[in-house]
């Protein structure tokens, strides 16, 4: 079931990384379509040791892909998305924009592929700092049912794209930024200021973990507050996490059910200064969760740190392993 892959953005950061996943986990590729802004048509692309031309949308979607992973930001997929669904092509969108159509699936294979159809066509992948988060209150939600999240995030700024990885490169070399991504110097600086602000005073990023969360675990009763940060750091995002839960746990339970939550790499000894760290995780798949703790100041709630490669499973292993869980139950041509 060897097929036609189309990659949306294939230049950018998640896109190279998305090509990276692609090529490790030997997905069945026949004839890759990269895609990127007209600017970049005809750059070569390399992959599975061979080149390839970047092309534009249009011979994309003549082309008639199985899949297209688009990360290309919203408003390309709000266009092209639908360009694709209509001559049959699954889409798997890194945007946020399809992830709270209430017809569009939003998934983590590990926590709801089994919610996948034939009539999905265009299926959501959720914010990096979403998806890190729930991966590691999975298991324990099925068994202790989460209540309430208040989470802070240390966000590296590969989240945010390429300007900003070459910001915080000249600031480090005492250089001027020629093309700063943020308003603010990153460089030995935290920015509490991740997207847009909303006119509840949070913005976009933090919205998105709160209503993510919600629709991915199917409860709209569990409330979240979050925090979302930039710190100057390439490996990937960290996030701390206070979690109450319905019911009362053990911590040794707790620490068991990590330990057997799929995608999942409990890293907590911190008598020997083990704990979960961005250069420890980048280039990475799994979600590293540790300094396990009870919240004294109140029942049934836990403190823990999460750590993750945003662009890996924040993003392009996340929508890979969409398309590997499509193609294993027979939902693409
Ligand atoms: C960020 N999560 O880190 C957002 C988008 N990747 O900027």
């Amino acid at each position: 079931s060897f097929m036609k892959v189309a990659v949306v953005g294939a230049t950018g950061l998640v896109g190279t990384e998305m090509l990276k996943v692609l090529a490790e986990r030997n997905f069945p590729v026949t004839e890759l379509l990269p895609v990127a802004s007209a600017r970049s048509v005809g750059q070569e692309i390399e992959f599975q040791g061979q080149k390839y031309k970047v092309v534009s949308m249009d011979d994309a979607i003549a082309a008639r892909p199985a899949v297209a992973i688009f990360s290309a930001g919203g408003s390309i997929s709000k266009e092209e998305a639908p360009r694709f669904a209509a001559v049959g092509t699954v889409v798997i969108d890194n945007s946020s924009a399809w992830r709270m159509d209430p017809t569009k699936k939003l998934v983590v294979p590990e926590i709801n592929a089994r919610e996948l159809t034939a009539t999905d066509k265009i299926i959501a992948n959720p914010n990096c700092s979403t998806i890190q988060m729930v991966v590691a209150l999975n298991e324990l939600h099925r068994k202790f049912k989460v209540q309430r999240i208040v989470v802070s995030t240390y966000q590296s700024v590969t989240g945010t794209g390429k300007k900003a990885v070459d910001q915080l490169l000249e600031e480090r070399a005492g250089q001027e930024p020629t093309n700063p991504a943020y308003p603010h110097r990153i460089d030995l600086n935290v920015l509490p200021h991740i997207d847009v602000f909303e006119d509840n005073g949070y913005t976009k990023e933090e919205m998105k973990m709160v209503n993510e969360t919600k629709k991915i675990f199917g409860d709209d009763q569990i409330r979240v507050t979050a925090t979302t940060v930039r710190i100057p750091v390439m490996g990937g995002h960290s996030e701390a996490v206070n979690v109450e839960f319905a019911e009362e746990f053990d911590l040794d339970e707790v620490r068991e059910i990590l330990r057997r939550t799929e995608g999942v790499e409990l890293v907590d000894d911190v008598k020997n200064n083990v704990y979960p760290m961005p250069k420890d995780a980048h280039g990475k798949d799994a979600v590293l969760v540790g300094r396990l703790r009870r919240d004294e100041t109140q029942p049934r709630t836990l403190n823990m740190w999460v750590v993750a490669d945003n662009l890996r499973k924040g993003a392009a292993t996340n929508a890979v392993q969409i398309a590997e869980a499509m193609l294993k139950m027979g939902l693409l041509e």
